[in-house]
């Protein structure tokens, strides 16, 4: 008889498949199972002599080859192929087996499966896996919610399988039902905003100065010794310098401008309106992403609203160091303001979240992995709450330095009609956050003008109405 598997992959697209292999290279015996059974074979025939695998057909026979109780990773499409799967698997397992959903679910999908499996006595866990291909191979950072006891069970398989930096897993209980999908889902969110600082970034160099692809790649190749090291700036220099030899051009040339999504910016962006977070870096990312997507009316408007092509000017040392500022700066209120969105959620859905736990499991395996984060785990090890991660030491140091770069760097922008939505924005939600009397005065009143909302005064408590079409006289409202 076969030896049983501890655990169970089923969906081996990019990311089942490398977190199957992750998990065999650990010593874990895992069973395979993938719809279309090709996947499977390809899996065991390529990588099969890498670890202990059983590949089944049927998924009966799969989940008859795992060891008790059963623990299975669900690696398919987001929405209803997770509800899918779920269905097809509930007859088959016996009370606290363990289902895994490993993909990007939405959290509010994972708290209703969460409900429906434990009145099944199954256990549930939504797990945030980022790192994308390679991630899911070489370790990725792992976000696990669901019940606590559950996590615990699965705690040996996930911190062995996830990245480690300085020897601490990059994977950690991040909280009940959605919490670890909620987690994941603000991830990405930061990511569209590191994407979106860093696309406008190329575009000055490229627009403002004329550089080249190969020219930017060396400016971001010098900022990778700087504060704003990561993944992200890493990858931007080898996406720069590839070279389309056919076409003797960089390839970046030659790639349509036409940002796709999959949802976890959008759904970031929206629950911050739900909870009322200013989340304006990660907004405008998501925007940027709708407009680029309006490529044939941008080619419309080209022609109908043209604009003068700037004189190109070779940017000084101080000209690059400018921007680099301006981008850091921009970063740290995108971070600061995702954090504020999670300590919001955190108090809105019961979550206790550990912001300092989810910085330091975002060091390393994911795609914003990046020095910056340190700053973060070192800001929350001091203990006590952070209402928003600029006012904290270090932060507030580096947008004070960045301020007049930032500065000079939009009006650079708007100068020479670059848009750079989370450029401005961000420096805008500084200029918002650090004054204690801004222009809402204003807006109340007039709110109270045609709806008779009421407003409260700075000399008195209360709240009033004036009748504004009226006499004019201000009425105390009880
Ligand atoms: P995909 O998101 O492309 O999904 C493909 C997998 O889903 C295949 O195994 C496919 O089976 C299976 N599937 C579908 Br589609 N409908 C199914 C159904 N009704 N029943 C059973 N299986 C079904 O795969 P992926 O890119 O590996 O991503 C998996 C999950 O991980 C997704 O939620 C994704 O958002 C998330 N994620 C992806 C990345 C990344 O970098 N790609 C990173 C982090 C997280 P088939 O082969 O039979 O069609």
């Amino acid at each position: 008889m076969t030896e049983l598997s501890d655990l169970g992959v089923l969906g081996l697209a990019v990311m089942g498949a490398n977190l199957a292999r992750n998990a065999a290279r650990k010593g874990f015996g895992v069973a395979l199972y993938n719809r279309h059974g090709e996947r499977t074979d390809k899996l065991v025939e390529e990588f099969g002599h890498e670890g202990r695998f059983t590949a089944t057909k049927e998924l009966k026979d799969f989940v008859a080859a795992l060891s008790k109780p059963r623990v299975i990773i669900i690696m398919v499409k987001a929405g209803k192929p997770v509800d899918d799967v779920i269905d097809d698997l509930v007859p088959l397992l016996e009370a606290d087996d363990i289902i895994i959903d490993g993909g990007n679910s939405l959290f509010t999908d994972t708290n209703r499966r969460f409900d429906a499996l434990k009145d099944k006595k199954l256990r549930f866990i939504g797990m945030g896996v980022s790192g994308g291909e390679e991630g899911a191979l070489e370790g990725p950072s792992m976000m696990p919610g669901g019940e606590h006891d559950a996590y615990r069970r699965i705690e040996p398989m996930v911190t062995k399988m996830a990245a480690q930096v300085d020897g601490t897993p990059c994977a950690a209980y991040i909280g009940v039902g959605g919490a670890g999908h909620y987690v994941k889902m603000v991830h990405n969110g930061i990511e569209y905003a590191d994407m979106q600082l860093i696309t406008e970034a190329y575009d000055l160099f490229k627009t403002v100065y004329g550089l080249g692809a190969p020219d930017i790649a060396d400016i971001f190749e010098q900022w990778k010794s700087s504060d704003l090291d990561s993944y992200l700036i890493d990858i931007t220099t080898t996406v720069l310098r590839k070279q389309d030899e056919a076409a003797g051009k960089p390839l970046v040339d030659l790639i349509v401008d036409e940002a796709e999504q999959k949802g976890t910016g959008r759904w970031t962006a929206r629950n911050a309106l739900d909870l009322g977070v200013p989340l304006t870096g990660i907004t405008e990312a998501v925007y940027a992403r709708a407009l680029s997507g309006q490529r044939k009316l941008r080619a419309e408007a080209e022609k109908i609203l043209p604009h003068e092509a700037p004189a190109q000017m070779k940017p000084s040392q101080a000209d690059i160091d400018a921007i680099r500022e301006a981008l850091y700066a921009s970063k740290i209120i995108a971070y600061a303001q995702g954090f504020e969105q999670m300590t919001a959620a955190s108090k809105e859905y019961g979550w206790d979240l550990k912001l300092g736990e989810v910085a330091t499991i975002w060091r390393g395996g994911c795609i914003i992995r990046a020095r910056f984060l340190d700053r973060i785990v070192e800001a929350y090890a001091k203990g006590g709450e952070i209402p928003n991660l600029v006012l904290q030491d270090y932060f507030r140091d580096a947008v004070l330095k960045a301020e007049v770069s930032w500065r000079k760097v939009v009006v650079l922008a708007v100068q020479h009609g670059v848009a750079i939505p989370a450029f401005s924005s961000s420096l805008s939600y500084y200029d918002g956050l650090r004054r204690s009397r801004g222009p809402a005065n204003l807006l109340q009143g007039l709110r109270d003008f045609f709806g008779a909302h009421t407003y409260r005064r700075l000399d008195k408590d209360g709240s009033f109405h004036t009748r504004w079409g009226q006499d004019g006289k201000e009425e105390a409202i009880k």
